[in-house]
């Protein structure tokens, strides 16, 4: 905890700029001989502007929505939180309510780039469980300034048949050699290898294979899983963070490092496709970065009244359940867990056992001089060949 806060410090130092707010533009004295500002309309224009991560949301709940409130919804995707905050630390992103992972969201409050929520206006924000609130409020202190939205885990997408073909039955696909030793990865570059394109994710995965900290904000030992990467690198298809679902589901990929839920709708797209693919994830046993995503809204949102409208609707245990049931992720509000599809709550990919949660672990809030040392390793790495 100590060593997080004094990371924020030196975020506040770096690029970023710290979370106090702004001082108003002009002095008092000029701003008295302005002309009176226009009194702001009571009531804002019915649109909200979303981004939120590529398949993450069911088919119907923006429509479902726009048609219970009236507000009219620009529905966009991204995927990553790299080019996310990119968008957020420019400002203007036009955007009302965006979903950064929680370690992100954390520099970004630093930054200022968030408005409080107000609570009074979010009656289904007590439907938070308050286990995992506690553990949000480690880098949302308060939880001020978001609400969860899913949360999962990064692990190893395989074809189940192209495993066994090439590494037989007993195929270690629950263990992180299976990509990070050459000779064993260096089997299925035939058949695809799909990694996300997240070195924020990726990099703490190949240090915790190595027996190092995941963590580590040490340039040498960050080298090590640069170094193991570049070892690897010949038998990387595509370094992309979208397109790894439907490549697992038609084949296209046969190993990814991907995100847990995308996994399951990939195994479940291709059940569909009836083509015979059979997608499997496996948590490592090395263990995992756990991750949770969460709603917040830029502090120059033009709709900050309809941002919480949605916020408060996503959060509505019923709308929740029914995203669990299309997406395959875990959430925290502990109300929808009652409305869940039984297959899905009991599905030990989307919420581990208890042993398994404890092989889970955080990713830092990264200070801008290591998030430059990951940027600048994962473009020597991605462009590699
Ligand atoms: C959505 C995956 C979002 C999870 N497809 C990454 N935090």
């Amino acid at each position: 905890m100590k060593l997080r806060l004094s990371l924020l410090a030196l975020a506040c130092a770096g690029i970023l700029s710290c979370g106090k707010d702004e001082a108003p533009s002009g002095s008092t004295s000029a701003a008295d001989s302005k002309p009176a500002e226009p009194a702001k309309p009571a009531e804002e224009p019915k649109v909200l502007n979303v981004l939120n991560w590529s398949d993450y949301i069911a088919e119907d709940t923006i429509a479902n929505f726009e048609k219970e409130t009236g507000i009219d919804v620009t529905y966009d995707v991204f995927d990553s939180n790299e080019v996310l905050e990119a968008k957020l630390m420019t400002g203007n992103s036009g955007y009302d309510v965006v979903v950064p992972s929680l370690t992100f969201l954390a520099r970004q409050i630093q930054a200022g780039v968030f408005m409080p929520l107000d609570k009074s206006k979010l009656p289904n924000y007590a439907n938070l469980d308050p286990q995992i609130q506690a553990l949000i409020a480690q880098n949302d202190k308060g939880n001020t300034y978001s609400a969860n939205y899913m949360w999962g885990t990064t692990g190893i997408a395989y074809n189940v048949d192209k495993v066994k073909e090439r590494l037989g039955e007993a195929a270690p696909v629950d263990d992180l050699k299976i990509f990070f030793e050459p000779d064993l990865v260096s089997k299925f570059t035939d058949c695809g290898v799909y990694v996300l394109d997240t070195p924020s994710e990726i990099l703490p995965m190949v240090l915790d294979y190595l027996g190092e900290e995941p963590n580590s904000f040490d340039p040498a030992v960050i080298q090590k899983a640069v170094d193991r990467m570049l070892l690897i690198r010949p038998h990387i298809t595509q370094f992309h963070s979208s397109q790894v679902i439907d490549a697992l589901a038609n084949g296209d990929a046969c190993l990814a490092l991907a995100w847990s839920g995308d996994v399951i709708q990939a195994a479940n797209r291709a059940k569909e496709a009836g083509k015979g693919v059979q997608v499997g994830y496996a948590i490592p046993k090395q263990g995992a970065p756990v991750w949770f995503d969460m709603l917040a809204i830029p502090k120059d949102a033009a709709h900050p009244n309809n941002a919480h409208v949605f916020i408060d609707y996503i959060l509505r245990p019923d709308v929740t359940a029914n995203i669990q049931n299309y997406v395959s992720y875990a959430s925290g509000n502990a109300k929808a867990k009652e409305l869940i599809d039984p297959a899905i709550l009991n599905d030990p990919r989307v919420y581990p056992s208890p042993e398994v949660q404890a092989t889970l672990y955080n990713l830092a809030v990264i200070p801008p001089e290591v998030d430059r040392i990951f940027n600048r390793a994962w473009t020597t790495i991605k462009t590699s060949q």
